[in-house]
């Protein structure tokens, strides 16, 4: 048993990366095809697929790489390990089909949106937790013609809950830390909702743990329409980062990109 294991790992290996780099386990190597899988749209290697000498895994490392403003050397290394370990969102970098639910250029067709908190986490207060929501909505309104309303029975536009694991999609989460988070692009049905992953531990007005505003705030950019922005200051840059929520005002990146789908705030010309 224990040589066949060996075998499979040298085959993974293998096929996956043929890297000279001692300090990059092997572990680490399934981990970024993982996530390369799941992010950037590699796809199951069948048969011979190598086009033009470049490997899918090469050229999506690339894509990868040049996402992040990293050295593009189509190569596994630390400094991209690295970015693949920090939190992030758990919405992928490039559009695929079978993410259709995810961050595509839609938009609601209204501007009135209603959102429901369907459970609360057991970290923070529930008026953390309203507070939470409720300014991370407010960054997008204030600078767009959308108002939201909240519900507390029923089916809203934005259904937001908290869940480990498998939570009820497609999209397991996979306990602390990696995946903080992730939302749906506008459509009926589960289009617009935002789950968080009970695993991590949410904070309120903190820079410790992981801040449920800044979190939320991001989720909801996708939950109107947005996908991932690769300009490391903007709120849609999928890796998290902790900005005091008291004074956070919506990066110019975010700006252009809400407002060329719903247009400006008519109150705040
Ligand atoms: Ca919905
Ligand atoms: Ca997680
Ligand atoms: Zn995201
Ligand atoms: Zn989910």
């Amino acid at each position: 048993m224990k040589f066949f294991s060996v075998v499979v790992l040298l085959m993974l290996a293998g096929a996956v990366y043929c890297m000279p780099v001692a300090d990059v386990t092997v572990d680490d190597e399934r981990f970024a095809e993982s996530y390369l899988k799941r992010f950037f749209n590699l796809t199951e290697q069948k048969g011979p697929s190598v086009r033009g000498g470049i490997s899918p895994v090469t050229r999506t490392l690339s894509d990868m790489q040049r996402f992040f403003g990293l050295k593009i050397t189509g190569a596994m290394n630390n400094e991209t390990l690295a970015v693949m370990k920090k939190p992030r969102c758990g919405v992928p970098d490039v559009s695929m089909a079978r993410f259709s639910t995810f961050g595509t250029n839609v938009k609601w067709q209204k501007n009135s949106l209603t959102y429901r908190i369907v459970n609360y986490t057991p970290d923070m207060s529930r008026a953390e937790v309203d507070d939470s929501i409720d300014k991370a909505l407010q960054v997008w309104a204030k600078v767009t013609p959308l108002r939201f309303t909240k519900i507390y029975s029923g089916t809203a536009d934005i259904m937001i809950s908290f869940g480990r694991r498998a939570h009820g999609d497609s999209y397991p989460f996979d306990g602390r830390g990696k995946t903080l988070a992730h939302a749906f692009s506008p459509s009926s049905g589960i289009g617009g909702d935002a789950h968080f992953d009970e695993d991590e531990n949410f904070t309120y007005r903190s820079r410790t743990g992981t801040n449920l505003f800044m979190v939320a705030a991001h989720e909801f950019g996708h939950s109107l329409g947005l996908s991932h922005s690769n300009d490391r200051g903007a709120l849609m840059y999928p890796v998290y980062s902790y900005k005091n929520p008291d004074t956070f005002v919506l990066p110019s990146d975010d700006v252009s990109g809400i407002q060329s789908l719903y247009g400006p705030n008519p109150d705040k010309p």
